[in-house]
Order: structure tokens, then C-alpha cells, then sequence
């Protein structure tokens, strides 16, 4: 099992307990790790305190990404709180739901900007957040969550599908940028689970359905799953690997016809 005993985490991402980063923080605080685990605005605070409540001292702060003074006074506080920090999750993606259904062309500017600053940019932000602290720790690991919507078309994914190609992108402009500090900057790429960013996607219990009949392992994948891989990412066994996108899609990625 992946030692993560003595080590801080940052987790940015979680809404309730069907989230991917949720899953991730659970595997993380049981392998050891002191969390600090945030929430986008008042309406999830509720949730992620219920959840966090099952973790040994949680520091449980607001964070909208899109906000550069919550991103400062969230260092301030870890920096406080931890003094320094070695890992960041980084499972936060939005696009107004309007542009995740229809055709792609009718993407409008401002649907574009919020989506690629809300689901790549804020990578950027937070890492850059982040150095200091992890600097301070003689190095650290940066991991986000990404769809292969970023390479390949799926119906309807449209522009967060430009946001996710930009934030593996982004991974690998910053593992080039961090390497030289020991911070290593990964991605898992997952199939598709039934989130709440999911939720109210038409057509995804078919999407589901889909990866079973194709996928090589013919089912789809459970977040639990996604964090053993964040475990590896995260943890002194991945301490190689940087600039990855790991897919955990059950084969999914490879199939052709
Ligand atoms: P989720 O809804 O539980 O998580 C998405 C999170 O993004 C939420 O916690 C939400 O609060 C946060 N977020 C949105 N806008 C924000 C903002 N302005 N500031 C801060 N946080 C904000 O769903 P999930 O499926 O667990 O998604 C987590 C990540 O996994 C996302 O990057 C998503 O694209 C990715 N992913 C999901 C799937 C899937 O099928 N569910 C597959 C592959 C990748
Ligand atoms: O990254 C995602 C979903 C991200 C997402 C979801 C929503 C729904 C609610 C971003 N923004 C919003 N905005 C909302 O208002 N996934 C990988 C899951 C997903 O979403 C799809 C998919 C898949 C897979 C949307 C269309 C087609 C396939």
C-alpha cells in the first residue's frame, strides 16, 4: 500500500461523495496524509464538512478557482496550518451546460473562456500557488483529472473537450517547469463514472453502456479505482514518473474497430 505517512495534500474538487476527488482523499488520508480539502462557494460547504468531518484534522477551506484572492488566502492558510505541502489534486472542470450539448461551432466566447479558466488555467494557478510550499518540502506531485474527450470527439463534450487537450497540455509545459524543483505534474485520464458532473448529461447512461460493449475490460471504471492510480501518481512508487496522463479507462482508449 502507498505510504503517504507525514505528507500534506491539497484537494481541490470535491462536491460530495460521488467525486473522483473525494475517492482520491479517502485513499490519501488512509495511506497517511494530512488533507486540506476545499469547497467552490456556500452551496457545497455543507457536503465537503459532512464528508471531511470522517477525516483525522481536516482543514476545510472555500476555493473558486476562478478567484486569485481565494487562491492566495488558500496558501496562506495551508502555509499556516502545514508549512509547507507535498501534493495537489486538482479535480475541478466546468462548462456552462448550454455548450455541452449541440453543435460545437455554436460555441460562444465567453462559454470558451469560462470553461478553459475554470478546467486548464486553474491548474496553472493553484501549481503556481502551490511551489512555494512544495519547494520548501524539497519537491512535491501535482495531479489533475482529465477525459479522453481531449484527443478523440464526443458527442456533445465539445469545448470541454478544448479545456482538457489545454489542461494535458498545461501538464506538460508545467512537469518541464517543475521537473528541475522535484515536482513531478501528472494527469489521470478516467472513463466515465456517473458524477455529479456527469449528472443531467443526456445520453450518458449510453455512454456507460458504451464503454462496457467496447472497453478491453468490458465495464466501466469506479472512482475507488481512479485513486489506487492516484495513489501510484501521488506516492514515493511514481516518483519517475512526470508530464503522464495515465489512462484508467479500462482499455477503453486503445480500441479501434
Ligand atoms: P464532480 O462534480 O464531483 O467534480 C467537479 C468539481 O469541480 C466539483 O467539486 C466542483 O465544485 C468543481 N468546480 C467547478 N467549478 C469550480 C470553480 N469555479 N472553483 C472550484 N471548483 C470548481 O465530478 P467529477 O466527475 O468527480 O469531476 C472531477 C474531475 O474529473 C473533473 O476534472 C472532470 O472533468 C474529471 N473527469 C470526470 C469523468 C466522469 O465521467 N465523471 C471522467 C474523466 C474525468
Ligand atoms: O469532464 C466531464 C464533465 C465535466 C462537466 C460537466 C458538467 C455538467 C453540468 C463540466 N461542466 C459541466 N457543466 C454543467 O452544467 N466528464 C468527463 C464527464 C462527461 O461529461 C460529458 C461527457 C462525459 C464523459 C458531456 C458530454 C458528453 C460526454
Amino acid at each position: 500500500m502507498t505510504d503517504l505517512q507525514g505528507k500534506t495534500g491539497l484537494i481541490v474538487g470535491v462536491a460530495n461523495k460521488r467525486s473522483i476527488a473525494w475517492a482520491i482523499a479517502q485513499a490519501a488520508a488512509e495511506a497517511g496524509a494530512r488533507l486540506a480539502i476545499t469547497y467552490q462557494g456556500e452551496r457545497l460547504e455543507e457536503n465537503v464538512r459532512e464528508l471531511a468531518a470522517t477525516l483525522v484534522n481536516p482543514l476545510i477551506l472555500p476555493c473558486d478557482v476562478t478567484d486569485d484572492a481565494q487562491i492566495a488566502h488558500l496558501y496562506e492558510a495551508i502555509d499556516g496550518e502545514f508549512g509547507g505541502l507535498d501534493f495537489l489534486v486538482h479535480g475541478a472542470a466546468f462548462a456552462p451546460r448550454e455548450e455541452l450539448s449541440g453543435p460545437f461551432v455554436q460555441t460562444s466566447r465567453e462559454g470558451f473562456r469560462l470553461s478553459l479558466d475554470i478546467s486548464a488555467y486553474s491548474l496553472v494557478a493553484l501549481a503556481r500557488g502551490a511551489l512555494p510550499l512544495m519547494e520548501r518540502r524539497g519537491g512535491g506531485s501535482i495531479l489533475t483529472l482529465t477525459y479522453l474527450g481531449s484527443q478523440r470527439v464526443f458527442d456533445n463534450y465539445n469545448v470541454m473537450g478544448v479545456a482538457k487537450a489545454a489542461l494535458e497540455a498545461c501538464v506538460r509545459y508545467l512537469a518541464a517547469d517543475l521537473g528541475p524543483k522535484g515536482i513531478r505534474v501528472n494527469a489521470i485520464s478516467a472513463g466515465p463514472i456517473k458524477t455529479l458532473a456527469a449528472s443531467g448529461i443526456s445520453g450518458f447512461s449510453a455512454i456507460l453502456q458504451h464503454y462496457r460493449d467496447r472497453a478491453p475490460l468490458h465495464r466501466t471504471v469506479e472512482t475507488a479505482e481512479v485513486a489506487d492510480a492516484a495513489m501510484f501518481l501521488l506516492g514515493p512508487a511514481g516518483r519517475a514518473v512526470t508530464a503522464e496522463i495515465l489512462m484508467v479507462d479500462g482499455g477503453y482508449h486503445a480500441t479501434g474497430m
